[in-house]
């Protein structure tokens, strides 16, 4: 099976940046040697994760880098992107664990070696369990961490990175950690969900000054995840409802990165669920961008419930992934126009896209027709965006291997190689044979 892109596709000029993405406690393992973090202590909980798995092995990928990058490097990508564990560079009194930053020392070097461009996420969920202790998110204090932990890790990897993200999904970290209370630390509370938004937001405004200061060399930006919102009906309060989720979900992270405010919504909640916004807050969050990275998946259908607020209409009709997500390609250009024509947005990286699907290995093969079909229709979704006018400088698939989907466990397998967890044997799925022989035939 074929992605077949036109020849003179936007998307296979010299320029345009192909990548695949992992993220550390998705694949790493080796949790002997770093922090224990808040999924380990998510997992280690009862009912959490649906198969009751954990990352304490993963991938295996910390002993088995070296393979790994062998086969990013043989899929002939531009760029790979990764995360760093906080954990596993310091130790609890602050200090640099020095055989931490080896490993990804040696990562970057071997990235550079292969000619692939290093796309450095400094957070991807895993707060270090002794900061989630001292409050986490909810602390302030966790945002002034964190930019020295970006302090430290950028003066380390010196030029050898040619991007970095601050934090992957705040959304995630915020809405689905502290409101729905289905990733880790797992609690439901608004006012508490809105107060990490945003000591994750300034967190990166206060990162992105060190970043500017020590790695002007690279790219700096923040990775968001964006749905469209979509009213269940035409009626007005779902469309209101629609409209408000869109507000809450979509700008309530990217309108203060690039305007220094939060959505009108922010009115409509109760003095007790406001954030506290410290004097300046808005202005450090505002830092200029160097890109923003876009994840794109699903998009997301809304009905009015009676707390005059937002619910979410779960998809019942095919075509569904794994996750029980609509497949709906022309959602990703909907969503990139749409903020493309409200902000003043720097380029774009679509830094995540891709879909989990019931894969099984069969003589050595595993054949994923509808993920080659998934990738071929996002990536013409990504085109048509260009082609409307939009700058679209590279797409990353998600993910390179199979991996511990968070709450989901390893039952559902977003890789585009499979991982046998019994063996760690990693196999080519027919969607990497495809990316791969798309990305050969591109004039380099
Ligand atoms: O696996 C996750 C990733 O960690 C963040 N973005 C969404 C992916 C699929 O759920």
């Amino acid at each position: 099976m074929k992605i077949s892109l036109a020849n003179n596709s936007a998307l296979l000029q010299p320029d345009f940046v192909f990548g695949v993405a992992t993220a550390s406690f998705q694949i790493e393992g080796a949790a002997d040697s770093r922090l224990p973090c808040i999924w380990d202590t998510f997992c280690a909980e009862p009912s959490r994760i649906k198969d009751g798995s954990n990352g304490l092995v993963a991938c295996d990928h910390v002993n088995r880098w070296r393979e790994d990058i062998e086969l990013i490097a043989a899929l002939g990508v531009d760029a790979y992107r990764f995360s760093i564990a906080w954990g596993r560079v310091i130790k609890v009194d602050g200090s640099v664990n020095q055989a931490g930053l080896d490993f990804y020392l040696q990562l970057l070097d071997a990235l550079q070696a292969h000619n692939i461009k290093a796309f450095v996420t400094l957070y991807h969920w895993d707060l270090p369990q002794y900061l989630q202790d001292a409050g986490g998110w909810l602390n302030r204090d966790t945002a002034y961490k964190f930019a020295d932990y970006a302090d430290m890790i950028s003066k380390a990897f010196g030029e050898r990175v040619y991007s970095y993200a601050t934090l992957n999904e705040p959304f995630c970290s915020a809405y689905l950690s502290y409101e729905a209370g289905i990733h880790a630390p797992g609690v439901q509370n608004r006012q508490q969900g809105r107060q990490v938004a945003h000591h994750l937001l300034l967190a990166h405004g206060l990162a992105m000054q060190v970043l500017q200061k020590n790695a002007a060399h690279a790219k700096n930006g923040i990775v968001l995840n964006f749905s469209p919102c979509h009213p269940a009906s035409n009626n007005a309060a779902d469309i209101r409802a629609a409209e408000m989720a869109d507000q809450y979900h979509n700008h309530w992270y990217i309108q203060p990165l690039i305007e220094g405010r939060y959505p009108d919504l922010i009115r409509q909640l109760s003095v007790t669920e406001q954030p506290d916004i410290g004097v300046g807050d808005m202005a450090i969050i505002a830092q200029p961008l160097d890109y923003l990275g876009v994840n794109y998946y699903t998009r997301t259908v809304y009905r009015a419930n009676d707390k005059g607020w937002f619910s979410d209409v779960p998809p019942t009709m095919p075509p569904l992934t794994d996750m029980g997500w609509e497949i709906y390609p022309k959602g990703l250009t909907e969503i990139l126009l749409a903020m493309h024509r409200r902000y003043a947005l720097p380029p774009v990286y679509i830094a995540e896209n891709g879909a989990a699907m019931p894969d099984t290995l069969a003589c050595g093969q595993v054949d994923d027709p509808d993920r080659v079909s998934y990738f071929q229709q996002h990536l013409q979704a990504t085109e048509d965006a260009i082609n409307a006018g939009m700058r679209i400088d590279g797409y990353f698939a998600w993910s390179l291997m199979d991996n511990f989907e968070w709450a989901e466990g390893y039952a559902k397998r977003f890789g585009i190689i499979y991982v046998d967890y019994a063996t760690q044997q990693r196999t080519l799925k027919t969607s990497a044979i495809a990316l791969r022989d798309l990305f050969a035939g591109r004039q380099k």
